[in-house]
């Protein structure tokens, strides 16, 4: 059965993997409605402990904070490394103005991620994904076309050339590879046309090495209604179940606005994957709401992940979740806003969790105008609550329900702002994570 992760906001290409007995997936993010994958420019991370209940985490990696890169962030993939959460995503260099592998790192599974440079030798690195195998890590990538596997160094920032293997002779795939071990077997999963045929069908192919030879499996997804002629995603076992994720064009109706899928697999006897067949009765009845989705945007993390903080810093210690909280919000004015992008436009509540040990009052706004210079003009913001009471929690953190909103499609900050100067020696309010909670 199949089940539509995303109705918030369009995504696609997901990578899935399980950290500390939770589900990340890892997603390239679609403008909504530019009618174009050229302008794909940030990713997301999401995750889930009961396949139900999914938490977006906003934006991990934007298209300004990697130097070398001019365009198109397609498609990405995440593992853990040596203590640490690396990112591979692709996006066009701006020497070269060809495909590039880039690298990031986080020390965090949801991210945000900070850009390392570039993956040398490999040549167009559209597509890629990360697949660890012991203590020997892989690079699998490709377009246009070809497939590629190869053998990392250690550092994971180059490729060793004499390892690279180029599967297109064995396989048919497009573009897309991810690679995951099942039953002692090395599946490489990946986006394949039919004599150039469109749309994309997602294949299949087993190895009893990750570098090969692969024998074809064949396709178990096939063509199907709602297709965005693209389908990329990725296979993972989670608490003993296996799943595929992938992505279909079929809240949009378009190929470029995508929403991400999940389908529970089985492997048959003779190794392959039973085809699933994606079910539109049953995306239709689960549109509204369906995954219980909610997206929680961290404090302590903003300024990375397209947000800003005013006059404010960041602190870490018990209680906080993600990378800790911001503190200092001393002055009027003083605070901190998360950036909130939306694909369909939908009300939401407004959760803040935060702690203070004395009663505050502070406004909530949201704006589409990222960059608020603080002059009091207010037209492109719009309340949220004015003058919201946050009572003392005694140093507890509590989740506040601030207010709903209407929010539009595309990128939104949520601000949270002193409306007072504090007395000095005050500490002011302290503010983990805002969360949005779709209504309807
Ligand atoms: O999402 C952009 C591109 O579309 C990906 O890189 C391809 O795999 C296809 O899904």
């Amino acid at each position: 059965m199949s089940s539509l992760l995303t109705n918030h906001i369009f995504a696609a290409d997901p990578s899935a993997h399980v950290f500390n007995d939770r589900l990340y997936l890892y997603v390239s993010y679609d403008e909504p409605y530019t009618n174009t994958h050229d302008s794909m420019n940030c990713y997301h991370s999401m995750s889930t402990d009961d396949l139900v209940h999914w938490v977006d985490h906003g934006r991990i990696l934007h298209l300004d904070q990697v130097d070398w890169a001019v365009s198109h962030m397609w498609a990405i993939d995440a593992n853990f490394w040596q203590g640490k959460y690396y990112l591979v995503f692709c996006a066009i260099e701006r020497e070269t103005s060809t495909f590039k592998t880039g690298l990031a790192v986080s020390d965090r599974p949801e991210g945000p991620f900070t850009n390392l440079g570039t993956i040398s030798g490999v040549e167009w690195g559209q597509d890629p994904s990360l697949f660890i195998d012991g203590d020997v890590p892989y690079l699998v990538w490709g377009g246009r076309g070809a497939i590629l596997i190869g053998e990392l160094n250690p550092d994971l920032s180059s490729i060793k050339p004499e390892t690279i293997r180029n599967l297109s002779e064995q396989i048919g795939g497009y573009e897309g590879p991810f690679l995951h071990k099942a039953n002692d077997l090395y599946y490489l999963t990946y986006p394949a046309l039919d004599n150039e045929k469109w749309p994309q069908r997602m294949c299949h192919a087993v190895a009893k090495t990750p570098l090969g030879p692969y024998t074809d499996l064949g396709v178990f997804i096939d063509e199907y209604p709602g297709n965005s002629g693209t389908i990329h995603g990725s296979v993972v076992q989670f608490r003993g179940e296996w799943l595929a994720f992938y992505h279909s064009g079929w809240v949009s109706g378009t190929p470029t606005s995508r929403s991400l899928m999940m389908d529970r697999i089985e492997y048959q006897r003779d190794g392959k994957i039973t085809p699933i067949i994606p079910a539109e009765s049953v995306i239709a009845r689960e549109v509204p709401g369906s995954t219980h989705l909610l997206v929680n945007l961290d404090a302590a993390a903003a300024q990375q992940a397209g947000g800003k903080l005013y006059g404010t810093h960041t602190a870490s210690g018990q209680g906080s979740t993600g990378h800790g909280f911001v503190t200092g919000l001393t002055q009027q004015e003083y605070g901190v806003g998360v950036l909130f992008q939306v694909g369909l436009p939908r009300e939401y509540e407004v959760w803040v969790r935060y702690r203070s040990t004395a009663e505050h009052v502070a406004r909530v706004v949201a704006g589409r105008h990222l960059f608020y210079d603080g002059n009091q003009n207010q037209s492109y913001d719009q309340y949220i609550n004015r003058g919201t009471k946050f009572e003392s929690t005694n140093g507890d953190w509590v989740d506040l329900l601030i207010g709903s909103h209407f929010f539009e499609f595309g990128d939104h900050l949520i601000r949270l702002s002193n409306s007072h100067n504090l007395p000095s020696g005050q500490t002011g309010l302290e503010v983990d994570s805002f969360k949005l909670v779709p209504l309807g």
